[in-house]
């Protein structure tokens, strides 16, 4: 198989966390397409994933998945892992957790692009203001949730710990800590594994 990825992507780090996890690291070929961004265009990555995003992953029977909630969870089945339960409520907690954390990074990764490719005269203040309260209401919904998160990791919580390493990435400046002490120490619990503490963006 081979990802292909983004070192700088949340996205594609919440994928290379499960495979470390899973043990699945030789059996995964990372490949690095280079620039990835909503104004470029990479024909090899677009072969794979026709909406150009990564990550997005080669079988070796030629077929691609994607988005990386399918790769997780495709990765999980094939290494029989515990990260996408198949108790129903469980399941459920847990999507909904993966899903409110990859909202806060489809709302980042955009606030990013804004400001660091949109042109200074087409950026738009209204619109930044909005999803930036948009992500300050989740991540106060993260500080109230933390205390229930499951102890051993489940898809969901991989991806909360992926969501404040890409706000400490691109985002130091407005730290998610401040106000939100319940999160800052679950955070440097989860720190703690090595999957996570070795895919840190740099
Ligand atoms: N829903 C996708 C989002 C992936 C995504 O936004 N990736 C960004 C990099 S972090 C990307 O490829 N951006 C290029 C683009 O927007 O065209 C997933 O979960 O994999």
């Amino acid at each position: 198989m081979k990802l292909i990825f983004a070192d700088a992507s949340p996205f594609a780090r919440k994928v290379r966390v499960l495979i470390l996890e899973l043990g699945l690291k030789d059996s995964v070929e990372l490949q690095d397409p280079g620039a990835v961004t909503p104004v470029s265009n990479n024909d090899q990555l677009n072969a794979i994933n026709p909406l150009g995003m990564v990550p997005a992953l080669e079988l070796d029977n030629g077929e691609s998945l994607y988005d990386s909630p399918v790769i997780c969870e495709y990765l999980n089945q094939i290494a029989d892992g515990p990260f996408f339960p198949v108790d129903s409520m469980r399941r459920i907690h847990t999507l909904g957790l993966q899903a409110l954390g990859d909202g806060i990074l489809d709302l980042s990764v955009a606030l990013r692009y804004e400001s660091a490719i949109r042109p200074q005269e087409l950026q738009w203040q209204n619109w930044i203001d909005h999803q930036n309260e948009k992500i300050e209401r989740a991540l106060d919904v993260l500080e109230k949730r933390c205390t229930q998160f499951e102890s051993t990791p489940l898809i969901g919580e991989i991806t909360i710990a992926c969501v404040l390493g890409y706000r400490d990435f691109r985002f130091a400046t407005t730290d998610w800590r401040v106000g939100r002490p319940a999160l800052t120490q679950w955070f440097d619990l989860i720190m703690q594994r090595d999957s996570l503490a070795s895919t840190i963006p740099a």
